[in-house]
Parts: structure tokens; sequence; C-alpha cells
């Protein structure tokens, strides 16, 4: 893949994020042999030029971390992206669905570091060790592509369909809680969708911050300080329609919600 090829590739991407509009997955036909490597090196160009349009990277996020996901896309590795400053809802705030195509969610367990964090060999006690604080999220994710429809490669290249993230503001001890047994529902006007426990994020959401120290230290990159983590979906993604009341609630780490309009 050339230079060419990667700025078209990750223009197709963004201007559908940008217009709101569905596309064919890249594999399809404009370019059927896209590995791994290289939709990391469409995300890169994603991201350059998000950052040139003026917008900032707020934190990582990581993806395909459950057991179900991980099988049905037949992959070993779960995946990362990023979520940028125009994605970010306040918690209790309103959405409006024509800001996105055919946006879903998944509540998450997020986590901030005191300290930067350098893979390889990076472990889940380490992650814990460097952790200021673990939060309660909600991730909005939208795939550009046609009703969700990607291989691995794709997803990658389309930043992992990150399209918005609502960061709780109930922060916690990392040893306050036992991460793995922390129960979350995802209810919609009152009714629960989906449920499940930390575990459901690679046995603990600590696994995921380390895996994604280990894959960034590939290339000389490392989690920083400060920056909200999102961990992965504990349950299954729900759709969203107009009039949702979103809520996601966490034992003994809050409650995150936000309406949809
Ligand atoms: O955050 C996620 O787990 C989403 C990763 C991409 C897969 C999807 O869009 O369902
Ligand atoms: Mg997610």
């Amino acid at each position: 893949m050339d230079n060419n090829q990667i700025k078209e590739l990750a223009d197709y991407v963004h201007r559908a994020e940008k217009e709101k509009r569905e596309i064919t997955k890249i594999t399809a036909d404009l370019y059927p042999e896209l590995s791994i490597d290289e939709g990391y090196i469409i995300q890169e160009e994603l991201i350059r030029q998000k950052i040139a349009e003026g917008h900032q990277i707020i934190g990582p996020k990581m993806g395909i971390t459950s057991e179900a996901k991980m099988k049905q896309m037949d992959v070993d590795d779960p995946i990362y992206g990023y979520v940028f400053d125009n994605m970010v809802v306040e918690d209790g705030d309103s959405i409006s669905i024509s800001d996105y195509i055919h946006p879903k969610v998944e509540p998450e367990i997020g986590f901030i570091l005191a300290r930067d964090l350098e893979g390889p060999n990076v472990t889940a006690l380490d992650v814990l060790r460097a952790t200021e604080y673990v939060f309660p999220a909600i991730e909005i994710i939208d795939s550009r592509y046609e009703n969700f429809n990607f291989t691995l490669p794709d997803v990658i290249a389309d930043n992992t369909s990150a399209a918005g993230a609502v960061f709780g503001t109930y922060f916690r001890k990392p040893d306050e809680l036992d991460l793995d047994v922390v129960g979350v529902t995802l209810s919609i006007n009152g009714e629960i969708q989906s449920l499940g426990a930390g575990a459901a994020v690679l046995g603990n959401p600590a696994n995921s911050v380390a895996r994604l120290a280990n894959m960034l230290s590939k290339k000389g990159e490392k989690v920083k300080a400060g920056q909200p983590i999102l961990t992965g979906g504990v349950t299954a993604a729900v759709r969203l329609s107009p009039g949702d009341f979103v809520q996601a609630e966490y034992g003994g780490l809050g409650n995150v919600s936000f309406f949809v309009k």
C-alpha cells in the first residue's frame, strides 16, 4: 500500500464519519487484501487528518475485548482506537441521533493512570499499581460501514467504530473494588437490555489496559498518565433510537446516563 492509497482510504472513512453516511467496507472491493498492520496505518492517517482539522485525542479505547466477540471475529488480540474531544458527551446530557449513522452503546469501565505505562510485558498487577482511579463510562459506537459489517482490518481503519464517550464522575481507587465482579446493567427507558460483569473484559479490565500498553509498545508508544482509557464493553452493545433514556448502573461504581433526541 503506497502513501496515496493510505491517504485515500483514510479519507474514505473520514468523510463517511463527517457526513454521517454508511460506506461499504474497504475489504469489499477497494482493497480486499487489507491486513491488520495496514488497518492501523490507515487509522494513524485518519488520526493525523482529525488532528490537522483541530481535534484532540482525549484517550485510547479498547475493542473486541470479550471472548464472545473475539471468537465471532476469529481473533486472539483485542484492538485499539482513540476517543476525540468532539466525541465526549457530558454525563446526564443529550445527544441527537442525527449526529450519528446507526449508533449503539456499551457500558465500559474506565481507567486513569497516575503514571505512564510502557510495554512490553506489562501485567494487570502493574496496571492496578499505576492506576489513579477507575470510573464508569458508556461508549457510543457507530461503525461507518453498512450494517456494522466489517473485517478486523476494516474496523481498525475506522478507529474501532469510536463515535462517543460518556465519562461518569464516580471515581474509585482500584483496590476499593474487585473489578472482575463489578456488575453492570444497561437499561433503556428503565428496562434492562443487557448485563454483565467486569470479567467479561479479558477476565479483568486491568488486563485490557495491560494489553493496550503491550500493543502500543510495538510502535514505541505508551499508555499515558491522566488520559481516560476505555477498556471495552462489559455487555453486548445495544442500538439507540430517538426518545431513549440510556442508563448504565454499576455495582459499587455509580451510574452514567444520557438522553437521545
Ligand atoms: O468498542 C468496541 O468494542 C467496538 C469495536 C468495534 C466493533 C464494533 O463496532 O462492534
Ligand atoms: Mg467499546
